[in-house]
């Protein structure tokens, strides 16, 4: 296909500086692979500290707000998370789209606020149990939808990576099925290729949702699955070698 493997950790509310041990031996997991990115979007209290630590890794932020700088209490901004020497960061994960109500074109601003200042972009999207419960066209529906309504300005794929998360799968040990994924990276596929033209079948789409080393490979080994975004099995090196090992 062309497009390299992306196996991304996220550790989310998880990670203190006495965890930073685990970001050094990931990077020497990642030296191994010169064949595949890694990346670790990580708390961004641990940025400035993990990002000398990471070798060939890509540390990148979790959130980044769309605005340069300004009254936003509490939020962090895409120079604040370059200049702390993330390289990247995460946009509209499903936790910041339910508990900080995140809408699609919040995604899209971020995402491309991110871009302007060189970061790469993971963005994420996924349907509810509820969703899902409607039927697998439905589901494909309703998350075409929201990738088409998050895509930002100029999006390419020499800068974003989507990652498809169904909600349901997340953090929860539920899986999707090996057909339920592949069935939904090709919806998000077509859709890319509609919007994006040749650069959509570049672009790479990433699962997520309870991978482990247990199930990466049937995973990864999917047509249209460019890697895998990863939450508990990131935060320790020994849990994310079996995944790094299966791309
Ligand atoms: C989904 C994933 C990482 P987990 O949120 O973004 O987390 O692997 O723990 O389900």
């Amino acid at each position: 296909t062309g497009r390299r493997k992306l196996i991304a950790g996220n550790w989310k509310m998880n990670g203190l500086k006495a965890q930073l041990g685990e970001v050094s031996a990931i990077g020497e997991l990642a030296a191994g692979r010169p064949d595949i990115d890694v990346a670790l979007f990580l708390p961004a209290t641990l940025i400035s500290a993990a990002a000398p630590l990471a070798g060939t890794v890509l540390v990148g932020g979790q959130d980044c707000h769309q605005e340069e700088a300004g009254a936003f209490t509490g939020c962090i901004s895409a120079p604040m998370l370059l200049g702390a020497g993330a390289g990247g960061t995460l946009v509209g994960h499903s936790e910041r789209r339910t508990y900080q109500h995140e809408t699609n074109a919040d995604v899209a601003a971020k995402a491309a606020r991110a871009s302007q200042h060189g970061l790469e972009v993971v963005l994420c999207v996924g349907e509810t149990l509820d969703t899902r419960e409607q039927g697998d066209e439905a589901a494909h529906g309703w998350v075409v939808d929201q990738l088409l309504a998050s895509l930002p300005e100029g999006a390419g794929s020499g800068w974003l990576t989507i990652a498809y998360e169904p909600v349901w799968a997340i953090g929860t040990g539920k899986v999707a099925t090996p057909a339920q994924i592949a069935a939904m990276h090709g919806a998000l596929r077509d859709a890319l290729v509609e919007a994006l033209g040749a650069d959509g079948q570049a672009m790479r789409i990433l699962y997520g949702g309870s991978v482990s080393g247990d199930n990466a490979a049937d995973i990864l080994h999917l047509d249209n699955v460019d890697g895998a975004l990863v939450g508990g099995a990131s935060l320790s090196a020994a849990k994310f070698a079996p995944i790094i090992a299966a791309a």
